[in-house]
């Protein structure tokens, strides 16, 4: 592309502080480096981490910077040394990375890895630099992804390469909020055939664990919300009951102890509170049931239980991306959604030029919107 080698001014949501609205500036995105590359950004999702960081949750965070960690695009041009991409290429950034070459990435059983930015916040590529900058001051990226401008930069294990003939306008909700939601499911919980489960919480991640328990066969879908208009969503996507906690005035887990001979097989926390993850646990059969974190909790929260709630067969596990090994199994879930094997076109309510992005936000404080999905 004629673009390729140099700097590109485009727009970009700027977050220059907290609690303050995102600022749309012109930026300059600086070439990439070796084993980087350079994307056009098409579609990017609003995502409830991009909104902690605005609502100044998290506390180690670098400003300014580019928000956004669910997204796809094109790739523009590439790095020395990437292999696999090209320009053209239709792409989703990875905000886990898959390196290959770690001790979390050659283990099967894990699909973390070393070089992500989760949690550390340092803002900057691999080379400890970043390739955005604004009035002449460098803008941190996020997560390895920063998809709330028209071109970033990534790492090439921070990027996948998927089907020429995916609509990105939806697959970009595969970056975070339904592979999450799917994997947990199908990966993390291994939902059986024939199973009953419990689902805590139904935004767009727990409307997709919802999708990956229909998928893997279970025959009870329990869907739990303290808001019941998020009911009929529920439902559309396959959840066979609805309840509200605030309609009982006894704990969730007896409600659903009566309603399941004594306990569920799979139990999803999707809200990150505390107290409704030691629900999820309460939840599960006493003599196999698993109870799956899917919610981050704030960062100084606890929680205490009974060991003998293990003891007796109950399993308490978690994972962060739904258990997906990124660059191998993005690619994977694009297809089996060209093949129709899931949908979850219902997730996106609605759709914005990017320029609103604010409005994107505002809409998932109000609780208005499953996804939003903002076009460059
Ligand atoms: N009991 C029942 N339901 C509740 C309760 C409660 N005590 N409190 C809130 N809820 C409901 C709300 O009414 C809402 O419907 C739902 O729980 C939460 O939905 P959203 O829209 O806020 O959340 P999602 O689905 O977009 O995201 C949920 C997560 C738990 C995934 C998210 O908040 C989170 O913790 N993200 C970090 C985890 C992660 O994987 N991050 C990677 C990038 S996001
Ligand atoms: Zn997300
Ligand atoms: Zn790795």
């Amino acid at each position: 592309m004629a673009t390729a080698g140099q700097v590109i001014k485009c727009k970009a949501a700027v977050c220059w502080a907290p609690k303050q609205p995102l600022s749309i500036e012109e930026i300059e995105v600086a070439a990439p480096k070796a084993h980087e590359v350079r994307i056009k950004i098409v579609a990017a999702g609003v995502c409830r981490s991009d909104d902690h960081v605005l609502q100044g949750a998290i506390s180690n965070m670098k400003f300014p910077v580019i928000l956004g960690h669910e997204g796809a695009g094109l790739v523009e041009s590439v790095g020395e040394g990437v292999k696999d991409l090209q320009p053209g290429d239709k792409v989703i950034p990875l905000f886990m990375p898959q390196c290959g070459q770690c001790r979390c990435c050659i283990n099967p059983d894990s699909n973390l890895c070393y070089k992500n930015d989760i949690g550390k916040y340092n803002g900057v590529l691999l080379d400890n630099t970043t390739r955005f900058t604004c009035k002449g001051k460098p803008i941190h990226n996020f997560m390895s992804t920063s998809t709330f401008t028209e071109y970033t930069v990534v790492p090439d294990i921070a990027v996948a390469k998927i089907d020429e003939d995916a609509p990105l306008d939806k697959v970009c909700l595969i970056g975070c909020a339904f592979s999450t939601g799917y994997g947990s499911a199908v990966n993390v919980a291994k939902v059986k055939p024939g199973s009953t489960c419990a689902v805590f919480g139904l935004g767009g991640v727990g409307l997709s664990v919802i999708i990956g328990c229909k998928v893997a066969g279970a025959s009870r879908i329990i869907a739990i919300d303290i808001n019941s208009d998020k009911f009929e969503k529920a439902k559309e996507f396959g959840a066979t009951e609805c309840i509200n906690p605030k309609d009982y005035d006894r704990p969730i887990h007896e409600v659903l102890a009566g309603m399941t001979d004594d306990g569920v097989d799979y139990a999803f926390e999707v809200i990150g509170n505390t107290g409704v993850m030691i629900s999820a646990l309460l939840s599960s059969h006493f003599g196999a049931g698993k109870a799956v974190i899917v919610g981050v909790a704030p960062s100084d929260a606890t929680i205490t239980f009974d060991p003998l709630l293990l003891l007796t067969g109950r399993v308490l596990t978690g994972a962060l991306f739904g258990g997906w090994k990124s660059k191998d199994d993005v690619p994977k879930l694009v297809s089996d959604y060209m093949n129709k094997k899931f949908d979850f076109d219902g997730l996106i309510t609605h759709k914005l030029p990017f320029q609103k992005i604010n409005e994107g936000f505002e809409l998932l404080r109000k609780g208005e919107s499953i996804r939003t999905v903002l076009t460059m």
